[in-house]
């Protein structure tokens, strides 16, 4: 990995708790965490805050809707909050609460030192204001009369009010913004920012709320008669909490923040106001903010009131933690917006995680049980070729190397992408490598031990990889390699020769086992082959072999279904030695079925295959296993082999 940082320190927004956290506020937090765990396990001394912001007229509103007060409201909902990242296995470092005594002093003592330094003053006001956004406008910022934000109706507003002088700050930030590259991104935010900046003069900015008006919020020390606005109030949480005006040790540890991580909606809270707030009050600059995009339910914008809300919970329950941890990484390209849905989730699940690092994890362990007494094989190299290992191991080491600049740039879903092409390296260097063949002739076994302590080796690296986005899967195949319950340490990965030869491995189970679809696809009218439609009614529903002369005819054979088919998985049942399920990919749909060839062929051997099955075989069980079809086999004898198609050809294919 690249240069260690001396510290890492990272933020996500504090989430209101006027409503239940949804699927934007589960993936900041993700995000976060991923990039706290990396950066722990490189053993960077780290911190990772979040919280909720709990003053304003929003959690007002709500409290009142639902006929509470603001403080029940906020109690209520934090508990939302806090449940759900337990779920998510978020490891943050401290969750901090804007109505928590530690944050509203250090907001207080902030007001009357700027107050004194004549940072804030008071002032009548005139101009626009928009509920949602909690923020005013004047006349000139407003879009055909509506919020320039978000497009609703604003409410004029006269009254006293105290002030933050922003506006002497403009040109400063825009220099400041200029000649630091790394502060805002990704730098298209940056352009926004300075757009926005150099387009239009700097107003001052409104600080506080009349009591009058709204009472849910922190008193001013230099007037009772108002309460401070929200953001400026939330946007200290990011210093309060460590120990700003109150441990001076712990504030030097962390402040200024690595990565202050916010979605594209709050950009110039965080890119105009904070600065700006921080600069008054001589404080560091956070090293760089960065605003993500917006997920989107299909092509339009996740919102309560459109309906299409995803609730994180629900995904949970559906498929796991750490599947929806991963596809929300995986699926996003840091700073655009992305798009869910269940079926994009449902592909990405069963082609990344279930086909792919299910079955390397799959077939390392299972090989090492069969041909290594289920221990971790020595790792010895002997008198053989080991060019691919070699070549398999070197690839690998590349992947480890990239991952570090690659998350440093804040390219996520690119180095995931990238451990899963080293994931799938792995089973091509098996099939390539065959240690099942390996295992037909005496005298192979270092060979087959290098080969699998290499595979395993790999998988060790990818799992390590893998583990800040699925922390409890990758220990589980940690574990499963014999590793305990250790965490990884990124720093030391890529010396080869970590996994200890004789350690017991474990079958962890399915890791990621397949989410099946093929159910409602199995009721298309399209799936029953025309062919059979086509049978002949003369013959009265007489099966060819029972002819007289023992031919068929044309259309009989025509009736059968056959389909070239890929083999995904494969193992034996329980108390049938000949029996192997078979786990195929028919091209439009996934079958299981039931061959009688275990003992000519090693599930390792079949996975990967590309079989030829008579489609449209009637289901039955056998052994009480279904089988839905059959495959082909040529056999003389004892030596049975599979009907396979010459050359790359997909599944699906028709076999005529
Ligand atoms: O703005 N896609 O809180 P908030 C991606 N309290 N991210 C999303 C999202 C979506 N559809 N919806 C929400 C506030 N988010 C203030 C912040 S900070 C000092 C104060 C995420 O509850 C994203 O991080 O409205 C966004 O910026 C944040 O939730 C807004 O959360």
């Amino acid at each position: 990995m690249s240069e260690k940082p001396s510290k890492y320190y990272v933020t996500t927004p504090i989430y209101y708790v006027n409503d239940k956290p949804h699927i934007g506020h589960s993936y900041t937090t993700i995000l976060a965490d991923v990039l706290a765990s990396y950066h722990r396990l490189l053993g960077i001394p780290t911190h990772f805050l979040t919280g909720t912001d709990e003053h304003g007229q929003k959690v007002q509103q709500a409290a009142d809707a639902n006929g509470i007060t603001p403080q029940e409201q906020c109690d209520q909902t934090v508990v939302r909050f806090q449940e759900l990242w337990k779920r998510l296995e978020i490891q943050n470092d401290d969750f901090i609460r804007t109505t928590e005594e530690r944050h509203k002093t250090v907001v207080q003592q902030t007001l009357q030192e700027l107050f004194d330094r004549d940072e804030i003053y008071k002032a009548e006001y005139e101009g626009w204001y928009c509920v949602g956004c909690e923020r005013f406008f004047t006349e000139k910022d407003l879009t055909e009369g509506n919020c320039p934000e978000c497009g609703r109706p604003v409410d004029k507003i006269i009254e006293s009010n105290y002030f933050f002088r922003m506006s002497k700050y403009q040109d400063w930030l825009i220099d400041y913004i200029e000649t630091h590259p790394d502060f805002i991104q990704p730098s298209f935010r940056a352009n926004e920012t300075l757009g926005f900046l150099k387009n239009k003069e700097l107003q001052d900015l409104c600080i506080s709320r009349p009591k009058s008006r709204l009472a849910w919020g922190i008193e001013l020390p230099f007037d009772s008669d108002f309460v401070t606005y929200v953001w400026f109030d939330a946007l200290i949480n990011y210093i309060s909490a460590v120990g700003y005006k109150s441990d001076e040790e712990q504030f030097n540890k962390w402040w200024p923040a690595s990565c202050q991580l916010i979605g594209k909606d709050i950009l110039t809270t965080h890119t105009v106001y904070w600065p700006t707030m921080l600069k008054a009050m001589n404080v560091a600059m956070p090293e760089s903010i960065f605003a993500h995009g917006w997920w989107l339910t299909g092509r339009t914008k996740m919102s309560k009131s459109l309906g299409n809300v995803v609730n994180p919970m629900d995904m949970i329950d559906s498929y796991g933690v750490d599947a929806f941890r991963y596809f929300l990484i995986a699926e996003m390209t840091l700073g655009q917006d992305a798009s869910f849905t269940e079926e994009a989730f449902v592909k990405r699940y069963n082609a990344d995680l279930a086909n792919d690092l299910g079955n390397v994890t799959n077939r390392v362990l299972n090989m090492i049980s069969r041909y290594c007494d289920n221990k971790v094989p020595a790792s010895a190299k002997g008198d053989f070729d080991t060019g691919l290992e070699d070549a398999l191991w070197k690839e690998t080491v590349e992947v480890a190397d990239e991952m570090g600049p690659m998350i440093g740039n804040m390219k996520l879903d690119a180095s995931v992408g990238l451990v899963m092409t080293a994931v799938r390296k792995i089973n091509v260097y098996l099939q390539e490598r065959a240690p099942w063949s390996l295992a037909k002739e005496e005298g192979n076994e270092a060979r087959i031990a290098y080969c699998l302590y290499t595979a395993a080796e790999c998988l060790r690296v990818c799992a390590a990889l893998l583990f800040p986005v699925m922390p409890e899967k990758m220990l589980a195949l940690r574990t499963a390699l014999g590793m305990g319950d250790a965490k990884p340490q990124l720093d030391k990965l890529t010396q080869f020769g970590v996994l200890t030869a004789g350690s017991e491995i474990s079958q962890p189970g399915a890791l990621f086992p397949r989410i099946e679809v093929e159910k409602k696809e199995e009721k298309k009218p399209a799936e029953k082959p025309k062919k059979q439609k086509q049978q002949p009614k003369k013959s009265g529903g007489t099966t060819p072999s029972s002819s007289a002369d023992g031919l068929i005819t044309f259309d009989q054979v025509m009736a059968v279904n056959l389909k070239t088919a890929v083999v995904l998985e494969a193992e034996k049942i329980e108390g049938a030695d000949k029996l192997l399920k078979l786990q195929i990919d028919l091209g439009d749909e996934k079958r299981q079925l039931v061959a009688g060839i275990a003992l000519h062929y090693t599930p390792e051997e079949l996975v990967g295959k590309t079989i030829v099955v008579v489609a449209n075989l009637k289901p039955a069980k056998l052994r009480g296993v279904k089988s839905e079809g059959m495959l082909l086999a040529a056999s003389i004898g004892d030596d049975l082999r599979l009907v396979t198609v010459e050359g790359e050809l997909g599944p699906g294919a028709a076999v005529k």
